[in-house]
């Protein structure tokens, strides 16, 4: 079942890389030249020709790395952030380096041969160069893999770290490595204060602690570069992953199930914890079955007693499906400037979105509410906002509450439109509870409408596509407020399709 839904997030995070072009097409030619590299089969950049330069950088999304110099010293490409697939090592002369695979590569090379590539296996072979992870974590400098080879194996925890563009890359092949006993910390896999280093295909079951945690680090020197991708966890101790401090970071492609098996209320999917947290991308996740009493699907806490500026800012939330929590599916405290796209949110205890400010310096503020589907029919609202500063940007969304669609405060700046709602709405902390008539007669969701799951969707409870004659389809926007639609959909299907955008989601 869980292995099923996994499946689902690699097919998502190819459809994305398929119809996301162009987004970041660059190159990195050399002065020297590299061989070329190869554009992605759709969107990705291409390098320089020639010998023994760099490669191409795959474009952020779709892309193929490029190919290293055949007698050079050049490094591969780095494959696009989702969908890509990694350099490939030159031949002849000094190999050269591959890059970063995106979601769609691995590690530049799974060749046990390499110096740089360390192979583990539990079974006796050639790819048994160390029988435990650790041993060849411990092993590691800045460019190596750990390429991990099926079988059952004890966590590890990772005390050094890469460099910009030579991460660390550990790599789990085939898809069933599994690792059910933890390492020293208790964690399946601990991230110890370092950076550029990647975390790709484990499946952790069971630890006491965490499936993955990255600590260590201050606010104000976070850990960079981090990239945990497509792992499966399942029926961790307490959080699935405890992210603190990591910046500029990507968390990608995973499935988390079934945590807090501790019994410890505060289990949520993800925590993303503390002001260092800067500018980290949450995408393409599943994340359900965390359902102690305050766990949340992702919980932001920009932490001011932790230090730093006590804020969380420049997140992209964005394909993330979240259901059957104990509490909220987004819960966002001292969250501010961030883009939260294209996610399906449903069946969560609580609020859809929640954002507010308790531990945080401050409560929200230019959030960019987009394209979301976000249904709050068990209890609460599909976006609330208190403590709030203003400057929020929410459009084409569906949102649907027990309580009503959207719950604010007076809230500076507040730009809302293009909506599907339930026909509750607050602007005053819930003192008072308007329909959209009234809604509307203080400025906001012109052309928003009201409508229900049962005439939305082809499955409430389980499927959140759009069904044939929804009212959200064709009623969206391009763009509002000075911010763009996203130009795909949750399933990576170009937008707009038919006649206009559609609101949620989801494109037809
Ligand atoms: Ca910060
Ligand atoms: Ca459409």
């Amino acid at each position: 079942m869980h292995r099923a839904t996994w499946a689902t997030a690699f097919g998502l995070v190819a459809g994305l890389a398929i119809l996301s072009c162009g987004s970041d097409d660059s190159s990195t030619p050399t002065a020297t030249g590299g061989a070329a590299g190869s554009a992605g089969a759709t969107g990705g950049g291409s390098g320089a020709s020639g010998k023994g330069g760099a490669a191409g950088n795959g474009g952020a999304t779709g892309g193929s790395g490029g190919t290293a110099g055949t007698a050079g010293t050049g490094a591969g490409g780095n494959g696009g952030a989702t969908g890509g697939s990694a350099g490939t090592s030159g031949t002849g002369g000094t190999a050269g380096t591959g890059g970063i695979g995106g979601s769609g590569g691995g590690p530049p090379s799974t060749d046990c041969a390499l110096p740089e590539v360390r192979c583990v296996d539990d079974t006796p072979g050639a790819t048994q160069e160390y029988s435990t992870i650790q041993a060849a974590a411990d092993a590691t400098k800045a460019g190596d893999s750990v390429v991990v080879w099926e079988g059952t194996y004890a966590g590890f925890q990772v005390d050094a770290s890469g460099a910009q563009g030579q991460p660390i890359y550990f790599y789990a092949t085939g898809g069933s490595v599994l690792i059910n006993q933890p390492a020293s910390t208790g964690d399946g896999i601990r991230l110890q204060n370092v950076s550029h280093v990647v975390i790709d295909g484990f499946h952790v079951q069971g630890v006491p602690e965490r499936c993955i945690a990255a600590r260590g680090a201050t606010p104000d020197t976070p850990m960079v570069g981090i990239v945990v991708r497509r792992n499966l966890c399942e029926q961790a101790g307490v959080e699935g992953f405890y992210l603190s401090e990591i910046s500029s970071s990507l968390v990608e492609g995973n499935e988390v199930a079934s945590t807090g098996l501790s019994g410890d209320a505060r289990s949520h999917c993800v925590y993303l914890a503390n002001a260092g947290s800067d500018n980290t991308t949450l995408r393409n996740n599943v994340l359900h079955g965390c359902k102690n009493a305050e766990s949340n699907g992702i919980h932001f806490n920009g932490d001011l007693s932790v230090g730093g500026d006590g804020i969380i800012s420049g997140l992209v939330v964005e394909g993330n499906r979240i259901y059957d929590t104990g509490q909220n599916g987004l819960n966002m405290d001292g969250v501010q400037d961030s883009l939260v796209q294209n996610n399906i949110i449903f069946g969560n205890a609580r609020n859809a979105m929640r954002a507010y400010a308790i531990d945080g310096a401050q409560g929200p503020k230019n959030l960019h509410v987009v394209s979301n589907t976000l249904v709050a029919l068990t209890s609460g609202w599909g976006v609330k906002f208190s403590e709030d500063l203003g400057g929020h940007v929410v459009f084409n969304n569906i949102l649907l509450g027990a309580d009503g669609a959207i719950s604010m405060d007076a809230s500076p700046g507040f730009q809302s439109d293009y909506n599907v709602v339930t026909d509750q709405l607050s602007g005053d902390g819930e003192n008072n509870i308007l329909p959209l008539a009234g809604w509307q007669a203080l400025g906001f969701d012109a052309h928003s409408l009201v409508s229900a799951e049962a005439a939305l969707f082809v499955a409430p409870g389980s499927d959140y596509k759009l069904k044939a004659g929804a009212p959200a389809i064709d009623k969206g926007t391009p763009s509002f407020g000075g911010q763009q639609a996203p130009t795909v959909d949750f399933f990576g299907t170009a937008r707009p399709q038919g006649a206009a955008f559609d609101i949620g989601a989801h494109e037809l």
